[in-house]
């Protein structure tokens, strides 16, 4: 294990450099904010000091990782649980312990926000402002808006997206969201919309999409083997903007996971959305991020919004992924029920349901 503290202008920067040193597996283990030394220490802004840790760092060359034997890798995974651990367990003391926080705490988790991002959350205030019971709590509340957004980012779809992919497991929505924004982008935004589904296994899938295909004039191409990929966006060079479905037998199978990767990788620089339902459980929602991981997913969508009133799954989601949210939707219409996410608007929902 390697052990190193940064300090930096900002978190972002600091997070940057512990991304380029140690590698995107580090952790953190501790931050603060440090002023330097003397008189002009005092005036220049304050910097923050960050301490990382990672097991397999840089300076351990990949294919020494790989030949460590089965029994070794079990118990690198069970110390890193346990840092892990340890690190969380000081953090619930240190908020725990503090009247309005440790109140705050419970007020999240009753909102289905885990209980490391609630921490995290009311840590980085407890650091800013320090252990003080003379915050009311409706100016908590608002500090607590602003910091839960920091875990919660939203970006809009990037304007000059081509192709846009859409996994997740079925039945969350994948094929009526993507309906949804292929009649947005070509009624409101008048663009040459395609479509492209990969749906080797459901033919019921195909068919659903063509429909709404036939109802708003889109072409659609249908793929079954990877190499078709090529031949589908030739047919729809002319299309601004290509949307690509994707569909599998059930939302468990790793091996489908896998084979639809081959299918992604033959598309050049998509945008790939994974397609979550806030109806999930966050457990369930965590295990669903780690087996699509290998898709290369770089932002989400959360349906079914008008199915609960909890919405703690958003952040825990975002916080463990780190990916923005691009779309929220709301309802079966196609195409209505379909919004930008906003982050101020998912930060209320999650907090007043
Ligand atoms: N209530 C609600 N239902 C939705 C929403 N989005 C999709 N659905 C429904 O979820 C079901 C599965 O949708 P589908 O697009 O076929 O899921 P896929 O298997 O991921 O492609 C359908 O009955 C949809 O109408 C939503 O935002 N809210
Ligand atoms: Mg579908």
């Amino acid at each position: 294990m390697k052990v190193k503290t940064f300090v930096a202008n900002s978190v972002q920067e600091g997070m940057q450099l512990i991304k380029r040193e140690l590698g995107p597996e580090a952790m953190i283990i501790h931050s603060r904010k440090v002023r330097q030394k003397g008189l002009l220490g005092f005036l220049a802004p304050p910097k923050v000091e960050i301490t990382a840790a990672v097991v397999n760092g840089p300076n351990y060359p990949p294919a020494q990782a790989k030949v460590l034997p089965k029994q070794w890798e079990n118990e690198i995974s069970e110390l890193k649980a346990m840092v892990a651990q340890l690190v969380s367990k000081q953090q619930k003391q240190e908020i725990q312990t503090d009247g309005i926080f440790a109140s705050y705490l419970e007020k999240l988790q009753d909102r289905g926000v885990e209980a490391k991002v609630a921490e995290a959350v009311l840590l980085d205030i407890k650091r800013e402002y320090g252990a003080n019971d003379s915050l009311k709590e409706e100016v908590l509340d608002l500090i607590v808006q602003k910091k839960m957004k920091a875990y919660l980012p939203t970006e809009k779809l990037p304007p000059k997206a081509r192709v846009v992919v859409f996994t997740g497991p079925t039945g969350v929505g994948k094929t009526t969201t993507l309906a949804k924004l292929a009649a947005h982008l070509s009624l409101y935004q008048n663009k040459q919309v395609g479509m492209i589904t990969i749906d080797t296994y459901r033919i019921g899938a195909v068919e659903q999409l063509r429909t709404y295909a036939e109802i708003t004039d889109i072409p659609i191409e249908v793929v079954m083997t990877p190499k078709d990929i090529e031949t589908a966006l030739e047919k729809l060079a002319g299309a601004d903007i290509v949307l690509v479905d994707t569909a599998g037998r059930s939302a468990n199978n790793s091996m489908q996971v896998k084979e639809l990767a081959t299918f992604i990788n033959r598309l050049p620089q998509a945008e790939i959305f994974l397609v979550l339902s806030v109806t999930t459980k966050t457990e369930d929602l965590h295990l669903i991020v780690d087996k699509f991981r290998s898709i290369g997913y770089n932002r989400l969508i959360f349906t079914k919004l008008d199915e609960t009133a909890n919405f703690g799954a958003i952040i825990n989601t975002t916080y463990a992924t780190g990916l923005p949210v691009t779309y929220v939707t709301t309802g079966q219409s196609v195409p209505d029920d379909l919004e930008e996410a906003d982050a101020d608007k998912l930060v209320q929902l999650i907090l007043k349901g």
